[in-house]
């Protein structure tokens, strides 16, 4: 993955918005009140911004446009915090017209009373341009909020906010609500579901997965972007928030220094990068310090793709496989099931290539695509060649 084009120097608004940002990959917007955290959340989940260096971010003055090049090419645009949807240059229509998903920041540490009204207005003025917009609200920083009070704020803001909707005839519009921080997994996690919507091939991926747990006695098994830490795909059995913390703690990027800026250290913490350079799947073993009584193996597969397994003290093992440059697959078991590794490995290696089709598939249909449009603006400049000559009495 990279992450690239940060920050064009663009108007404030989107009056100008470039062809690029007319296509047709998904688009994720950042949208809430000034210092709501929605630079941080951007930073720290797609920067490998360490959390506590967001304290020194500047506030945003015009749209960031953040182009992610992934398993599929999105964009997430960070807006300036105080948005005037009646300046001349808020084109709503441009705006939210192609918008996959709106992601609206509150800071539940403040007085959260003028966040509501302004979501409530940015909901009314998107859903009339747009209404198949994702609607997803963060209830943000609620590392300073006890559990009691967390449950508390989010049933206010809910109802609250689903309740002004309904009076504004608008009882349809579906909004989801997460409870997020940058300090710990939850906007990662938070994420991953807002991602996960966007994401066309997204039952093929969790049959696949499916199939997997159940031919291999997986109890659970995500699929990872590597570098985000983002989980596009798992399998249908419930998430619980400790498995995915497990497992999205196995993957580091090389130069994720995210961990120790959180104050929780790796005993255990080797690399064991594959050797492929084009590959950015680089796994590396951070075990929980000393609890877990873990003993980390590791091995790197003959083709130099990232792989290793965790056995954890309570019976665990943790199994991870990189399945291309941008996606790892890793897996929750018993440490009886894995005795039958050959067969894992080799339900695993299934997977990879029912994966490679699935995104072949894509590439595929893009390329057409592309040479449809090709072969259409040839025919428009024929046709106008020939208009021209007829014009002018040539040929
Ligand atoms: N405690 C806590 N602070 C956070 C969290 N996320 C962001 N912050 C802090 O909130 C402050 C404002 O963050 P920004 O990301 O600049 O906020 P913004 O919404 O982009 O603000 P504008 O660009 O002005 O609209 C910074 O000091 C961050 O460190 C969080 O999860 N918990
Ligand atoms: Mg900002």
């Amino acid at each position: 993955m990279s992450y690239s084009d940060y920050g064009d120097n663009d108007p404030i608004y989107g009056d100008d918005l470039a062809d690029e940002d007319r296509e047709s990959r998904p688009r994720l917007m950042l949208m809430g009140l000034r210092r709501s955290g929605k630079s941080s959340i951007q930073r720290v989940v797609f920067h490998k911004m360490s959390p506590t260096e967001t304290l020194f971010l500047e506030s945003t003055s015009k749209i960031n446009k953040d182009n992610i090049h992934s398993f599929i090419d999105f964009q997430v645009w960070d807006f300036p915090g105080q948005m005037d949807f009646f300046d001349p240059t808020f084109d709503t229509t441009a705006i939210f017209g192609e918008v996959g998903a709106l992601v609206f920041v509150i800071d539940s540490q403040d007085d959260y009373m003028e966040a509501l009204a302004k979501l409530h207005a940015t909901v009314v003025a998107a859903y009339r341009v747009n209404p198949s917009i994702t609607f997803e609200v963060f209830i943000h920083k609620v590392d300073g909020l006890s559990e009691d009070y967390k449950i508390d704020t989010q049933r206010d803001i809910q109802q609250t906010t689903t309740d002004e909707l309904a009076d504004a005839g608008l009882e349809n519009v579906q909004l989801a609500f997460y409870l997020t921080s940058i300090y710990d997994h939850s906007i990662f996690e938070a994420f991953s579901k807002v991602i996960q919507k966007l994401i066309p091939q997204l039952p093929t991926l969790e049959n696949l997965l499916n199939i997997l747990c159940a031919n291999s006695g997986i109890e659970k098994a995500f699929l990872f972007d590597v570098i985000s830490k983002i989980y596009i795909a798992t399998d249908s059995s419930p998430v619980d928030s400790q498995s995915y913390e497990i497992c999205s703690d196995m993957i580091d990027d090389g130069h994720n220094d995210y961990e120790s800026s959180n104050g929780r250290q790796g005993n255990n913490h080797q690399q064991i990068s594959g050797n492929d350079s084009s590959s950015q799947a680089v796994a590396s073993i951070s075990s929980r310090a000393g609890s877990l009584n873990n003993q980390p193996t590791q091995q790197t597969s003959g083709n130099h793709e990232a792989f290793s397994v965790i056995k954890m003290g309570n019976g665990t093992v943790l199994y991870l496989r990189e399945v291309n440059k941008y996606l790892a697959l890793i897996c929750l078991l018993r440490a009886e099931t894995f005795e039958k590794q050959g067969l894992i490995d080799y339900n695993v290696q299934c997977f990879k290539e029912a994966m490679d089709q699935v995104f072949e598939l894509k590439r595929a249909e893009r390329t057409r695509r592309e040479m449809e449009n090709q072969l259409m603006q040839q025919q428009q400049q024929q046709q106008q060649q020939q208009q021209h000559n007829g014009m002018y009495g040539h040929g």
